[in-house]
């Protein structure tokens, strides 16, 4: 592969968007490195129908099968260069648990889409009605346990790294719920499910402060992820669902903490306005995207290291295309991570110990502001990718194919939960 010069010159041999004059040729080569480094992973449940509690609006070309999302998913890798890997999650994509390894490990090479993250169903079984691990039931405790065990291993045979938690488990009503005796459930299964990791494993903890639980969740902030992975063992992070906040919480602020203890795993993007709304990443607040991805490249700047994150979605559209709101979510993320490569940190060091704050705060804001989308065209086409990924897919036909394929199977599909 040409070094990054080299193919940055290639793309202006191209001819193509002489834009690319307005950024300084140092500015493309940090586009240019950003860009090569990200990598994000797509959410499998993000092509298939999905809804609200208040019903499901069907879309006749959502992936119905698991096979169908490895197809979906490598449409969006193939046009982005981004995404290699899929979530996974058990109780979808699973269906015989481990006797489903072969069926992904195909779909994954007949794709060349690698199983991503793994994650266990703790929430969607009758047994689960006050809990999986906080539940006061010892049985449903060891059923739960039980489960991520066979988690890892389904993990472990398709050689995935991390095993993402997110747990429902809390109470609706004061006085329901003994809180310190959950906690030390959690720590107790955390620990027998970590002791199964193999030496290259993670075990990802996410944390989200209400819902479906109303009055407490057993994990609601980073603070108690953060116990929670430190008791489970050396192998245990803090995922965060940049969803799972209360509204105008500084989630830049728990990534520097969380970097500055190296107990940062993984992000599951999304945008909110109120809740935990799952919408399209940046849509809302993209400055948010950008001062989290600012904090990161800060911390390695700083350190000299690269940090171990797994960047993953957690999205799903219910009136957006699936495919399409997926592309748009990636070339986002493309944008908001190449933008934070622009913060000069050197300067901003120097700014920020003298407490020179307009100077320190316009570095933020002219990173952000400085349109990238000419060097990400440029570096595109120096991968020979389309210059307009949903342009490409759009022109591709594989739409109109699927929604043929699909659009019967998923008419007969249950259009509410009622
Ligand atoms: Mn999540």
């Amino acid at each position: 592969m040409l070094p990054v010069k080299a193919r940055r010159q290639d793309a202006r041999n191209l001819n193509v968007a002489s834009e690319v004059s307005q950024m300084s040729s140092n500015q493309s080569d940090r586009v240019f490195g950003a860009l090569e480094a990200f990598r994000i992973e797509l959410p499998s449940w993000g092509f298939a129908n999905t809804g609200t509690r208040f019903g499901k609006f069907i879309q006749a070309a959502a992936a119905t099968t698991v096979e169908e999302k490895f197809s979906d998913a490598a449409q969006v890798h193939r046009l982005t260069a981004s995404c290699p890997s899929l979530a996974l999650h058990v109780q979808w994509d699973f269906p015989q648990s481990l006797a489903s390894v072969d069926t992904i490990r195909e779909c994954g090479h007949r794709h060349k889409i690698r199983p991503g993250s793994i994650n266990p169903n703790l929430f969607q079984d009758q047994s689960y009605k006050h809990g999986s691990f906080g539940n006061p039931d010892p049985i449903v405790r060891r059923r739960a346990v039980q489960h991520t065990i066979d988690s890892i291993e389904i993990a472990k045979q398709l050689k995935c790294r991390d095993l993402s938690l997110w747990f429902a488990d809390g109470s609706n009503y004061p006085g329901t719920a003994n809180i310190r005796q959950r906690k030390s459930w959690f720590e107790e299964c955390l620990k027998a499910v970590h002791a199964r990791l193999s030496p290259a494993q993670r075990l990802l903890v996410e944390y989200k402060p209400f819902e479906p639980a109303f009055y407490h969740t057993d994990i609601a902030d980073w603070g108690m992820a953060h116990l929670l992975a430190k008791a489970a063992g050396p192998q245990a992070r803090v995922l965060v669902d940049t969803g799972h906040h209360y509204l105008s919480q500084n989630i830049e602020q728990i990534v520097a903490w969380l970097l500055a203890e190296r107990m940062l795993g993984g992000f599951h993007f999304n945008d909110r306005r109120y809740a935990d709304d799952d919408l399209t990443m940046g849509s809302i607040d993209p400055y948010q995207v950008f001062r989290i991805f600012h904090e990161i490249a800060y911390f390695e700047w700083e350190t000299g290291q690269r940090a171990d994150i797994a960047y993953m979605i957690d999205q799903s559209h219910n009136l957006k295309g699936k495919i399409e709101a997926m592309i748009q979510t990636v070339t986002m993320a493309q944008q908001l991570y190449a933008k934070a490569a622009l913060v000069d940190h050197k300067a901003l060091a120097v700014v920020q110990s003298k407490s020179e704050l307009l100077s320190a705060e316009s570095l933020l804001q002219d990173a952000f502001a400085t349109d990238v989308r000419p060097a990400i065209r440029d570096w595109r086409l120096s991968k020979g990718l389309p210059e307009d990924p949903l342009d490409a897919f759009r022109q591709s036909g594989y739409l109109e194919q699927i929604t043929k394929e699909r659009g019967e199977k998923n008419s007969k599909s249950l259009s509410s939960y009622a």
